[in-house]
């Protein structure tokens, strides 16, 4: 029993080495400097973030998954049989194991990461336990296209995107996303999407912004995992996590803080000078509501929207059609 890979993000190709590399350094070089938080993951970032999913404070994931355990029938109607599932970003593939392990079975797992020794040691792990299904991994950006292998049929597949990831992209960009997912399947196939809610600052705030520092210290890694890529020089003392909920533009801002005036530079004689509380702009995590996200998946070309959510109002799943 073994899992097929295909890796399509690889670092140690020149040409894709050489485009991540330029997009690193454009980011660093805008006035607003920014960092795309694909780059949070390297395998200690992946770790850093399942750490995250386990604080108190960070109640998407728990909030999630008793929303799956609650309407596990109801989604068991949804998805039907015989069924491919496509988990988008699956990181330790733990959401996607708990649904086997609850008899939400596909026939064929295909798990998508850009972290991809983290996916392949998770989907192994995932594989000796439930032997009988068959699993593909795929190490890709997504985010750039969505290219997967040819051998995954085109009948009933379900993307499954977890989590409020689809919050990491602008509204716009989110549409963009979708509709790729739309057209990436045929009428027996569906999206099974995890979308976190507007709520009350304290509660996003203090998500963001741990008191144990795990979620600075998911932020800080960045610039460790650019240093190793860019062969840049940011020393990590120096930078300070920066998160909260903006309400006028229901997201959260994340962001490095420069904590005195310095200079970063790499390669390519570029070099960088920040002025002391310049600020790196290192992700979004938008809040949608229901009817704003149900609005979304329909200009994205999708119907036949069920939404499920938990008591508080926190956190929604939905599964749709194209
Ligand atoms: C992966 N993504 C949905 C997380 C979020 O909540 O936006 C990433 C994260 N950033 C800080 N904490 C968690």
């Amino acid at each position: 029993s073994r899992i097929r890979l295909h890796q399509i993000l690889d670092w140690d190709s020149p040409q894709q080495n050489t485009s991540l590399r330029r997009e690193l350094a454009a980011g660093l070089l805008q006035q607003q400097a920014a960092i795309a938080p694909k780059f949070f993951y390297d395998k200690l970032g992946s770790r850093l973030f399942e750490a995250i999913t386990e604080l108190p404070e960070y109640y998407p994931t728990r909030t999630e998954a008793a929303i799956f355990d609650k309407h596990l029938a109801d989604i068991r109607k949804a998805l039907g049989e015989d069924f491919t599932l496509i988990d988008l970003g699956c990181g330790s593939c733990g959401k996607a194991g708990r649904l086997f392990h609850a008899g939400l079975l596909p026939s064929r797992y295909v798990a998508v990461d850009i972290s991809v020794e983290f996916m392949r040691d998770s989907l192994q792990q995932l594989k000796r336990e439930l032997p009988a299904i068959e699993m593909t991994g795929v190490g890709l950006d997504f985010t750039a296209e969505l290219q997967l292998p040819d051998d995954i049929p085109l009948e009933r597949r379900t993307f499954f995107y977890p989590g409020s990831s689809i919050g990491n992209f602008s509204p716009p960009d989110a549409e963009r996303f979708l509709r790729g997912l739309a057209d990436r399947m045929d009428a027996s196939g569906g999206l099974l999407i995890g979308v976190d809610l507007v709520k009350d600052k304290a509660v996003l705030d203090a998500a963001y912004d741990d008191p144990l520092g795990v979620t600075a210290a998911f932020n800080r890694n960045l610039l460790r995992h650019v240093n190793a890529r860019l062969g840049a020089d940011f020393d990590i003392g120096d930078w300070r996590h920066v998160a909260f909920y903006n309400i006028a533009n229901a997201r959260i801002e994340m962001y490095l803080e420069a904590r005195r005036a310095l200079t970063v530079s790499w390669p390519e004689a570029a070099i960088r000078h920040f002025a002391a509380g310049e600020r790196i702009h290192t992700e979004n995590s938008y809040k949608y509501s229901p009817e704003g996200f149900t609005a979304l998946l329909d200009s994205a070309g999708f119907g036949d929207i069920q939404p499920w959510t938990d008591p508080h109002n926190w956190f929604a799943l939905f599964f749709a059609r194209p």
